[in-house]
């Protein structure tokens, strides 16, 4: 298997979801850090305009969220699957109710302005970040919450998970992690990560030791890589086979040129020639001078492709 590359930045809570499933498979990972704003010119030529953070690379593949991400990891590695047949429905709809949902809850709480903690360097790195996400946001159809909303669904989800765990499981479903872990861990770790929440876990002690078992996975770094160094890894590489070629997209057969991005927000598509859109992933293929030909894969759950 090619080197699994991962572009992110620090800061941000999808890319901590990724490093921790990487870590917890016991996955050896390059690290290309991204800026936290726009421009990213190392990254755009691989997504082909998909700017959310991150984005796993593996030679010249390309795997667009985190939830597409845990599916390509889980037959890498060791430990445990995410998806434990007994427990997959629930640990999915799970995972997508935190990452679409609590998700925003998590945004307001974080960026209170007491609870910021060092999130930015200086007064222009926030100004700076406020405009980049203006434009992030356009087209979205989601709504921010405002923190009189995202505090009572945070608290409930808390005390919802300190229930769960307090007859001395170990995750969320039993003696296994699932998908769900991931999702419940990385929104906690941003919410906590700085500020006056950073203490506010305290009273929930079964919550709190699960954390800190899930926050060991995330601490392994990968190993340093430069952006044109992993965009001449896809250039020297080709994409994988990419099995059957399918679309149920009624407009859309294969071979055609589409967009393809998410529906929700951060909508920003890449454009490509569609190789695969089923119930599991959306598959084009592109092409840039820097990367040579790369497959562009994202989940189907919350993406689309249209006809250019
Ligand atoms: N569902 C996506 C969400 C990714 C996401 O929203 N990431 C945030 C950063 S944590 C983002 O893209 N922010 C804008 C940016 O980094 O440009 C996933 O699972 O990867």
């Amino acid at each position: 298997m090619a080197e699994l590359i991962l572009h992110h930045y620090p800061e941000s809570l999808f890319s901590e979801k990724a490093r921790a499933m990487l870590n917890a498979r016991g996955l050896p990972w390059r690290s290309v850090i991204i800026p936290m704003i726009m421009p990213r010119p190392d990254t755009i030529p691989l997504t082909g305009g998909y700017r959310r953070t991150p984005v796993l690379q593996v030679g010249a593949d390309v795997y667009c969220d985190t939830a597409l991400i845990a599916a390509y990891l889980d037959d890498k590695g060791t430990g445990p699957t995410f998806f434990p047949a007994g427990s997959r429905l629930a640990a999915q709809t799970l995972a997508r109710w935190i990452d679409t949902e609590l998700f925003w809850a998590a945004v307001t709480l974080r960026f209170q302005p007491q609870n910021m903690g060092t999130f930015f360097i200086s007064s222009e790195a926030a100004t700076a970040f406020a405009a980049d996400r203006a434009n992030f946001s356009q087209g979205s159809t989601v709504r921010r919450l405002p923190l009189e909303e995202a505090a009572p669904r945070y608290d409930t989800f808390l005390a919802e998970m300190e229930a769960q765990l307090s007859d001395g499981r170990t995750y969320l479903f039993g003696p296994a992690w699932t998908i769900a872990d991931f999702s419940a861990y990385h929104v906690i770790w941003f919410i906590h990560a700085g500020g006056v929440m950073a203490e506010a876990l305290a009273p929930h002690a079964a919550v709190r030791a699960w954390y800190e078992r899930m926050k060991a996975f995330g601490a392994t770094p990968g190993v340093d890589m430069s952006g044109a160094e992993a965009l001449d890894v896809a250039k020297a590489t080709t994409p994988a086979p990419v099995g059957v070629q399918t679309s149920d997209l009624p407009d859309a057969p294969v071979g055609t040129v589409v967009d393809a991005g998410p529906t929700d927000y951060g909508v920003m598509p890449s454009r490509g020639r569609l190789l695969r859109a089923d119930s599991a992933q959306i598959t084009i293929a592109r092409e840039h001078e820097r990367t040579g030909a790369v497959n562009v894969h994202f989940p189907r759950h919350g993406f689309t492709a249209t006809k250019v």
